[in-house]
């Protein structure tokens, strides 16, 4: 093969289908060995839109096998997870585990890329690595960061049309780097350095947290104000230099709520709005629990006796079925912790079954609740009725 893709995800399945659709013997390599069996059946693990047909089509034509153990290449691609420990401390360790496991494989002027998102320095540390292991490669290897940037949901088209930026520990691995995407990115590729890189892709990802941070912000400040916060940003917006994001149930999803942890946890003193950002992010979703509670115990003194609840969505955002890291089904859970003989309705129409949760239909549950909390803005919602008899809570904006 030409390429070696450590680890068949999200992000290296796909990316590993488009290169070598391109033309390229492309080895992946997982750990887990039915996801290796999937891929080698030309299936896939994994909900993404056109990708079931690029692995098809890559595997049937031979350009594409997996296997748990990588073989000799050219160029290696790291995308493996860099989980948060503790939410205190990011863990590389399987970025390390996957630069031993091609350690014995690399030979002078390969080309040695990481693409998960990874604390600044991760590069260097991998090449000091490399090198200790190694000492007759010294400065023989070609060795750069290109994280991916790529929308879950959207990823085919944007692993070829998005801008990337490219970070080597020298200017010849960076140009290297460069010369590799050039061949399936259609996007601007950026020269930058592996330190620049790795913190760019942190900070895009930090850079909407504080954004969605503020809109949150103004959804607790204007709930005390008696003021419409999808009206009021709506208006601000009209203004030709702003822009503000908007408020929900909280930040889920695998990068934006984790990633400013990477840049927290090693610029602790500096990183001061970040740091807040995702207080600000966390509380709003234990804020939007405490608010239903509440209502549930003024409609129980009102009117006399319990109310019929309904939860609408459980995803992390609007009109997917990922519901990993989702603010909503954390507050599902938190909810429904505390019920005592309510009646909940819980909604998720980009779902048919759960394993924990009881899912009704949204229509039926919008009919029969007393309260309607909207989790996610998914676009069934917007079809319901606006009926005065309901008490409503939007933290979605599904009634903006
Ligand atoms: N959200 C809001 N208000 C908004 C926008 C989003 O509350 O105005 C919430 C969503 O509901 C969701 C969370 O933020 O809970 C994150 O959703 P998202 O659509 O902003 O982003 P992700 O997590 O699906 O993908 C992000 C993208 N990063 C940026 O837009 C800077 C994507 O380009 C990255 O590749 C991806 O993270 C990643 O893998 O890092």
């Amino acid at each position: 093969p030409e390429v070696v893709m450590i680890g068949l995800g999200y992000i290296g399945l796909p990316t590993a289908a488009l290169i070598a659709q391109g033309g390229a013997y492309v080895y992946g390599v997982d750990i887990n060995q039915s996801v290796v069996d999937t891929i080698n059946r030309g299936e896939i693990h994994i909900v993404e839109p056109d990708l079931g047909q690029a692995v098809k089509e890559a595997v049937s034509k031979g350009f594409l096998k997996a296997d748990i153990k990588p073989v000799g290449a050219n160029t290696y691609i790291v995308v493996v997870p860099t989980p948060f420990k503790d939410k205190n401390e990011p863990d590389i360790s399987f970025v390390q585990a996957a630069t031993s496991a091609i350690l014995n494989l690399l030979k002078e002027d390969d080309l040695y890329i990481i693409e998960s998102t990874s604390p600044v320095g991760t590069t260097e540390k991998m090449m000091n690595f490399i090198y200790e292991k190694r000492p007759e490669l010294k400065g023989k290897l070609n060795i750069a960061y290109c994280p991916e940037r790529v929308l879950p949901g959207n990823v085919m088209h944007e692993l070829v049309f998005n801008d990337r930026v490219i970070g080597g520990i020298d200017e010849k691995s960076t140009q290297r780097a460069l010369d590799f995407y050039s061949k399936y990115v259609k996007g601007e590729l950026h020269k930058t350095n592996a330190r620049t890189a790795e913190m760019c892709k942190l900070v895009e990802n930090s850079s909407r947290d504080v954004q969605i941070a503020f809109a949150n912000e103004l959804s607790l400040i204007c709930d005390k104000a008696d003021i419409n916060v999808w009206e009021l940003i709506n208006l601000a917006n009209k203004h030709p230099r702003v822009n503000i994001l908007q408020p929900g149930c909280g930040v889920g999803g695998h990068c934006i709520a984790v990633d400013p942890y990477f840049i927290v946890s090693d610029y602790p003193m500096e990183s001061k709005i970040i740091g807040t950002a995702r207080e600000v992010n966390n509380y709003k979703s234990f804020w939007c629990a405490e608010k239903v509670q509440n209502t549930k115990l003024k409609f129980e003194l009102d009117f006399g006796r319990k109310p019929k609840i309904a939860l609408m969505g459980l995803a992390f955002k609007p009109n997917i079925d990922d519901l990993r890291e989702s603010p909503a089904k954390y507050i599902a859970q938190r909810v429904l912790q505390n019920a005592n003989n309510e009646e909940y309705y819980i909604v998720e129409p980009n779902i048919q079954e759960h394993n924990v949760f009881k899912l009704t239909n949204y229509t039926e549950a919008y009919q029969k609740a007393d309260i309607i909390v909207y989790l996610v803005n998914h676009k069934e919602f917007s079809t319901l009725p606006q009926s005065n008899e309901k008490i409503i809570l939007d933290f979605a904006g599904v009634n903006k």
